[in-house]
């Protein structure tokens, strides 16, 4: 499924984001950048240990903040870190999910990185309700794509497995 905003064109795909031909993927990293499961243990798996040993020179990355790493064997050619909240049901919750995908355009745009591939974040290990998380995402990314106008071809979900697939979708086909 396909939308253009602007001169970008945004996809929803369902699968395997270490497998994307974007020129950056992005990682649902914790605040600590120590690795884990889900996403992110599939993206260190994948990408092998140069990814972690860039992780470890930085350090750490605030909730709702993003930072960069090479992308390792990957086909992508950095891989932007990004932390969402631990979903508790508070107010702030919705504000850092955007503030998340928002500061992984920007970075992507400060780095000229054309195309960028996003899973769906925080709706794993840390309890984000889908359908919630995937109007905050796909608002966000707007807001992200507008506030940086000829950087991007494509900013892409990729989905893993058909209700997330299904959750998106159902959000941009009202949007
Ligand atoms: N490609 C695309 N999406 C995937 C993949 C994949 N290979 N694998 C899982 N997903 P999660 P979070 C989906 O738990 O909730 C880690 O331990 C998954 O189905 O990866 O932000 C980190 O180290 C779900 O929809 O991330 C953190 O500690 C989505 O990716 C913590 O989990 C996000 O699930 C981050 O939790």
């Amino acid at each position: 499924m396909e939308k253009m905003i602007g001169q970008t064109r945004l996809v929803l795909t369902q699968g395997d984001i270490t497998q994307a031909d974007t020129e950056a993927i992005v990682n649902a990293a914790n605040s600590r950048l120590a690795g884990g499961g889900g996403v992110d243990g599939a993206i260190h798996r994948a990408g092998g240990p140069e990814i972690m040993a860039e992780c470890r020179k930085i350090g750490s990355c605030p909730t709702g903040e993003a930072v960069i790493t090479t992308a390792g064997r990957l086909k992508a050619k950095k891989v932007i870190h990004t932390v969402g909240p631990i979903y508790r049901g508070r107010p702030e919750d919705a504000r850092l999910l955007a503030s998340a995908y928002k500061s992984s355009l920007d970075l992507a745009a400060q780095h000229g990185l054309r195309s960028v591939a996003f899973p769906s974040l925080s709706t794993g290990a840390y309890g984000y309700p889908l359908d919630a998380a995937a109007k905050v995402a796909l608002e966000a990314v707007r807001q992200g794509i507008e506030k940086n106008p000829g950087k991007f071809d494509e900013v892409r979900f990729v989905l893993f497995g058909q209700p997330a697939f299904d959750a998106f979708a159902r959000v941009l086909r009202g949007q």
